[in-house]
């Protein structure tokens, strides 16, 4: 089956799709610019043949465009971390084969010196959009459509594709069970580098021709002043986001908050996800807003797999039940399936929302794939029906605030100073970020460390989330017999 434009967005041409502070754009003007764009970036060719463009653009009407062009004009879209730093960014570019980059104004000017460097052009948006609409190729579904970097056991992050039918599974099956539909308003400030906010709030908001208000950040002022005037009936975060707005209520006067809560309360639904849902804080977010807490599990990799009822009962601590579409089995040790109750296993799924491979790396596709389940290295337990998130099987993946981390990825950077001659990194439970990264470090003879010099060293050479929260001086690190660093030992120091 082929898909005209992809992900289909409303022929409703009135209607408001996006809003940008003041600005707001229907239907049509979107979908016009999209055409142009996607023109543009032809050039004069009948279809892009999943070349990889990259773009560097906040949450905006131009992101939007680009994404949506990119998969008009037959391209492979790989939307960047616009806090990425540079040795990140090479690492991303280099590895999709990226050969054109989008980006505006400052963000375009960081980026020269790299683009340069590996021969990628760089390009505005206005560089691109043509003055009118061309032909645009029909894209078969089966065609690779995006790609996005995650973390993961290795030290370098891989590129995850999803084709076009992969990318429609995923968000159809949210529009049926969260029941979204074209009265939706929706804010958005996740980043627009992971699923999180690309699929189940952008795209699913626009597949439902519902509106979507775009924020380049999480402002806290901006976004409740809005929920107080009753502009939003749907809000998605990571657990992080419900903790800072709770921070924040302590922070202003209790009238102010029982109107942001009111907001809250009129809609129609909230819902937390990308990493565990503390209990309390389900009860908490309950109590000052009525609203129950949808909470959900996913997975770049996978899209949504499990989610919490919008009819029916949403259980504190467990994510719910496989969404339609989604197999979901749990695994032992040997591969064996589980079919009881309260028995521990790793997820594996199955599904069309299953992305398709990681870019240029057949091993790692292959290493995923049991008998053709994903897996997920995720550990749950299906208890009267409700599966609940146990953890994961490696001690190497840390969720901070949503963000998935690789521990060696920040190892290997953290092993580039020259007073560290050894280190290891671990998530260490933590009220705000869920998980905080921690950093356990073996110094060279005579060398002494402060925090905040390896805080402000570590500026530039990764991402400001991914810089350790806290570190600790040992003399050695503990180790087991086959020399290997025994993390969960150092767990117990903390
Ligand atoms: C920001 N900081 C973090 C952090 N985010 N530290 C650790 N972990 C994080 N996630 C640090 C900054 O480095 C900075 O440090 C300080 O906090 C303030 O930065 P900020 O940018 O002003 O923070 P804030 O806007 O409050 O950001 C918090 C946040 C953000 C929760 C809004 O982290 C976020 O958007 N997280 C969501 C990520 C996401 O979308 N994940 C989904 C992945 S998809 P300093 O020291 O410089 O002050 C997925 C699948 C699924 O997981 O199931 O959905
Ligand atoms: P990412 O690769 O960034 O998409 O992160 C996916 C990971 O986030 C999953 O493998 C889980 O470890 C975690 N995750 C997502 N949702 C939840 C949830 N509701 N509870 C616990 N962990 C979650």
């Amino acid at each position: 089956m082929a898909v005209e434009s992809f992900p289909h967005l409303r022929d409703d041409n009135d209607k408001i799709a996006l809003v940008e502070g003041e600005l707001r754009y229907s239907y049509g003007d979107v979908n016009a610019r999209i055409d142009r764009f996607a023109t543009g970036l032809l050039a004069g060719s009948s279809d892009l043949q999943e070349e990889r463009i990259a773009f560097f653009i906040p949450a905006s009407l131009d992101y939007v465009t680009v994404m949506h062009g990119v998969w008009r004009a037959g391209g492979i879209a790989v939307p960047l971390n616009v806090a990425s730093a540079v040795s990140e960014l090479d690492h991303y570019l280099t590895c999709a084969s990226v050969t054109r980059m989008i980006a505006n104004g400052e963000y375009q000017e960081s980026l020269r010196d790299l683009c340069a460097s590996l021969n990628i052009e760089l390009l505005s948006v206005d560089d691109v959009l043509a003055e009118s609409a061309g032909d645009l190729p029909i894209i078969d579904e089966s065609r690779r459509a995006m790609m996005l970097f995650t973390s993961g056991t290795t030290n370098k992050p891989k590129g995850v594709v999803s084709t076009h039918k992969t990318i429609v599974a995923q968000i159809t099956t949210l529009i049926d069970a969260w029941e979204w539909t074209a009265d939706d308003v929706i804010p958005l400030f996740l980043p627009l580098h992971h699923i999180h906010g690309i699929i189940n709030i952008l795209s699913c908001g626009l597949w439902a021709g519902a509106t979507v208000h775009l924020f380049a950040k999480f402002d806290i002022p901006k976004i409740t002043k809005e929920v107080t005037a009753g502009t939003y009936n749907v809000f998605m975060a990571v657990p992080t986001i419900y903790v800072k707005l709770i921070q924040y209520f302590e922070s202003i006067d209790a009238a102010e908050v029982a109107k942001i809560c009111d907001g809250f309360k009129d809609m129609r639904l909230n819902i937390s996800g990308s990493a565990a849902c503390p209990v309390k804080l389900f009860n908490q977010w309950r109590e000052l807003t009525g609203q129950v807490l949808l909470e959900r599990y996913g997975m770049t990799e996978i899209g949504m797999g499990i989610s919490n009822p919008y009819n029916g009962e949403r259980r504190a601590g467990c994510v719910g039940h496989p969404l339609p579409g989604v197999e979901v089995q749990l695994f032992d040790e040997y591969d064996q399936a589980i079919t009881e109750e309260a028995i521990p296993g790793e997820i594996r799924i199955k599904g069309g929302n299953v992305f398709l491979e990681y870019w240029d790396n057949p091993t790692a596709t292959e290493e995923l794939y049991k008998d053709g389940w994903f897996c997920t290295g995720d550990v749950a337990v299906v208890e009267d029906g409700y599966y609940r998130i146990m953890g994961r099987s490696s001690v190497d993946i840390i969720k901070s605030g949503g963000y998935k981390l690789s521990a060696l990825e920040i190892e290997g950077v953290l092993l580039t100073h020259e007073d560290i001659a050894e280190v290891a990194v671990i998530g260490v439970e933590d009220d705000t970020w869920g998980e905080a990264v921690t950093a356990f470090i073996g110094l060279r003879d005579g060398a002494s460390m402060e925090y905040e010099d390896l805080k402000s060293w570590c500026d530039g050479k990764m991402s400001s989330y991914k810089i350790p929260k806290a570190i600790k001086i040992v003399d050695a690190l503990p180790r087991n017999a086959m020399g290997k660093v025994t993390k969960p030992a150092l767990r117990e120091l903390v």
